[in-house]
């Protein structure tokens, strides 16, 4: 291979040259998402199509959340008008009508084109870190930003100290836990932000609720997907997907309009 250079530590410095370049550019950021489920990858984008500086944060070292273990570990999951024409007409996702409003989707197809449509957008992914904080800024309180670890240090449960993203906008995409706006809410109490839990499933009713809700929290932290029904006692849906595709566009209209103004 005349030409190429192929020693261990050239292949160490164009490793550390190109991740060291990322994580200075991504350092600071328009908005900042918090899980690659499908509700944070649909945000992302929609936010990264309007021109925002976006990266996503997701604690595994793959994308998708829920889309994989959907139904039981069926392969199908199942969305409902309008989210099945968003999934056809953005993603370029294939349904099958299944009748009664209900259309079939591949769990996989899903996770790789919501994934790669948010990350030809300009979303900017990283895989293998833990959200574990928020920054916090007063006079108006708001949230300013994110404490990072990566996952396997948190996993292996050793003490170093977080990096930091700063953001104009945080994204809590975390799913049933709501992790970002829960950390916030107990390490904050003055703050008086109060996260109530999900309730027992009512998947029409949860549906609804879950796009209605969908929102700032506090000033600087939005919540979308599961992390909605978490944050306000909202009952779950299961297997349905279709409010997570419509949280997660509404949470970027709504990101796209404060940001602008
Ligand atoms: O759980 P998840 O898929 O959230 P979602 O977008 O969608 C929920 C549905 O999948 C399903 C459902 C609705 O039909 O009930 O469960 O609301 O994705 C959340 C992602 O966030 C990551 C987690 O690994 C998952 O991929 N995550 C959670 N907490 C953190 C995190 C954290 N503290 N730091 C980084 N990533």
């Amino acid at each position: 291979m005349a030409g190429i250079s192929v020693s261990e530590s050239n292949i160490t410095r164009a490793i550390m040259r190109s991740a060291l370049k990322v994580l200075d550019e991504y350092s600071s950021v328009d908005v900042a998402i918090v899980g690659a489920g499908p509700s944070g990858m649909t945000a992302a984008y929609y936010l990264a199509r309007a021109g925002l500086k976006t990266i996503v944060l997701e604690r595994r070292f793959s994308f998708g959340g829920g889309i994989g273990g959907a139904a039981s570990h069926l392969p199908s999951i199942v969305v409902e008008y309008p989210a099945s024409e968003i999934l056809g007409r953005d993603f370029g996702i294939r349904l099958q009508d299944m009748g009664d409003g209900l259309f079939a989707v591949d769990p996989a197809e899903m996770i790789a084109k919501l994934a790669v449509k948010a990350i030809d957008a300009g979303a900017r992914f990283l895989l293998g870190v833990h959200v574990d904080d928020v920054i916090i800024r007063d006079n108006p309180p708001r949230v300013a930003g994110l404490a990072v670890y990566w996952s396997t240090v948190q996993m292996a449960g050793v003490h170093t100290d977080p990096f930091f993203i700063e953001a104009r906008a945080v994204i809590d995409a975390t799913g049933h836990d709501a992790e970002v706006a829960a950390v916030t809410a107990r390490k904050n109490p003055d703050l008086g932000l109060t996260i109530h839990g999900e309730k027992s499933a009512y998947a029409s009713v949860a549906e609804d609720l879950v796009i209605k809700y969908t929102g700032k929290v506090m000033e600087g932290l939005y919540v979308t997907g599961m992390a909605v029904a978490a944050a306000y006692g909202l009952p779950r849906m299961g297997p349905i997907f279709g409010s997570m595709i419509m949280s997660g566009k509404r949470i970027a209209e709504l990101i796209i309009n404060d940001l602008r103004s």
